[in-house]
């Protein structure tokens, strides 16, 4: 299975995260991708190639201009306000929100901006953040038009990630949706019907957001359950789409501590009805949060568990988009990462 990467992931590095009241150093960290790329080339899993550049099309078809434009003027518009001061521009981030009750107008203050179109206040935009977002949505569509013109597979080594962006929000580390943008794609392409599987600890809120009214577009996660995980508001069983989209959203919450014995059968369950959906394209966001020693995630997937991971998917016989989502145990993300693709590759085989 070929790779798709593009060094430009080193554009978004934050200098810190707020994290529980603190800034620590960002989990969400280039480090991680570097080391998925060094144990794919390590493993010669196939090719590793760079992304092509797409103009913003893809983009638009999922992402409202407002959210798209907010994203590529914030730093700017942030950086201004500290001008004056000499002091070193910090990365931006959001202090109040308008929550409900409030007034949704876009304010012309970028702190008002901010605090409109961020969903948290752990996603913080540097100078060439936009940049990296960019990249990884072109690493997505060039492994998504490699899918789409018959290979059986392709891995979008995707950073910044994607599923908590929706049409008009950013955050959770993502600032465009890289899996959705791709799953748009496919339909663009002709494909009747797409599912997206995201089996990252966390609840894709973005991804279900962004097709939860449509059948066209099979939104299926896997995940921590909301009552004690991010993002919190979002991603209970109950959520099954609306208008012509229900009945085309699924989501299987779990308890922490959930380990291979009640994933696997969850996992078995989710692929049967992507099996019945039968969509022509698979997109997978694949974070890997749920490993037992994530520092964020508190499931106990083992190591070898991600290849049976692979393998299952694998069974599905259908076209897969592998898109990196989240996954923060830096020693060990690249073993699992390449597990998945290696469960996956001798399955397909
Ligand atoms: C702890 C703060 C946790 C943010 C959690 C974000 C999870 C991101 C992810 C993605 F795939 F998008 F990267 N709050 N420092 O893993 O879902
Ligand atoms: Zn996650």
């Amino acid at each position: 299975m070929k790779t798709i990467y593009t060094a430009d992931h080193h554009l978004h590095a934050p200098k810190a995260e707020l994290s529980f009241g603190k800034f620590v150093p960002p989990q969400e960290s280039p480090r991680r991708a570097d080391t998925i790329l060094a144990e794919l080339e390590q493993r010669k899993l196939g090719a590793i190639l760079p992304p092509e550049t797409f103009d913003m099309a893809p983009i638009h078809r999922v992402h409202e201009a407002g959210l798209v434009d907010f994203l590529a003027g914030a730093h700017q518009e942030w950086s201004a306000r500290f001008a004056k001061s000499g002091a070193e521009v910090p990365d931006a981030l959001p202090l109040s929100w308008p929550v409900p009750g409030m007034r949704r107008i876009e304010p012309r203050s970028i702190f008002g901006k901010l605090a409109l179109h961020a969903i948290d206040s752990a996603t913080a935009i540097t100078a060439t953040s936009w940049s990296a977002a960019r990249a990884a949505a072109d690493v997505a569509m060039t492994a998504q038009q490699r899918v789409a013109k018959g290979e059986r597979a392709a891995f979008a080594l995707c950073r910044p990630p994607g599923h908590h962006a929706s049409a008009a929000n950013y955050g959770g580390y993502c600032f465009l949706n890289n899996a959705g943008i791709a799953a748009e794609a496919f339909r663009t392409g002709g494909a009747a019907r797409v599912a997206i599987l995201d089996v990252d600890y966390h609840h894709g809120n973005g991804t279900q957001a962004l097709f939860y009214a449509r059948p066209d577009i099979f939104f299926v996660s896997l995940h921590a359950e909301p009552e004690t995980d991010y993002p919190y508001f979002s991603g209970y069983a109950d959520e099954a789409g609306e208008g012509p989209g229900e009945g085309f959203n699924a989501n299987y919450p779990m308890k922490r501590g959930t380990d291979w014995r009640s994933y696997g059968p969850a996992l078995a369950h989710a692929l049967g009805r992507i099996r019945i959906f039968a969509p022509e394209a698979v997109v997978v966001s694949l974070g890997v949060d749920t490993f037992e020693r994530d520092p964020m995630g508190r499931f106990k997937l083992a190591s070898e568990d991600y290849r049976r991971m692979g393998d299952m998917i694998a069974g599905l016989g259908l076209p897969v988009l592998f898109v990196m989502e989240g996954g923060y145990a830096v020693e060990e993300l690249g073993v699992n990462v390449a597990n998945v693709l290696e469960g996956f590759e001798q399955a397909a085989r």
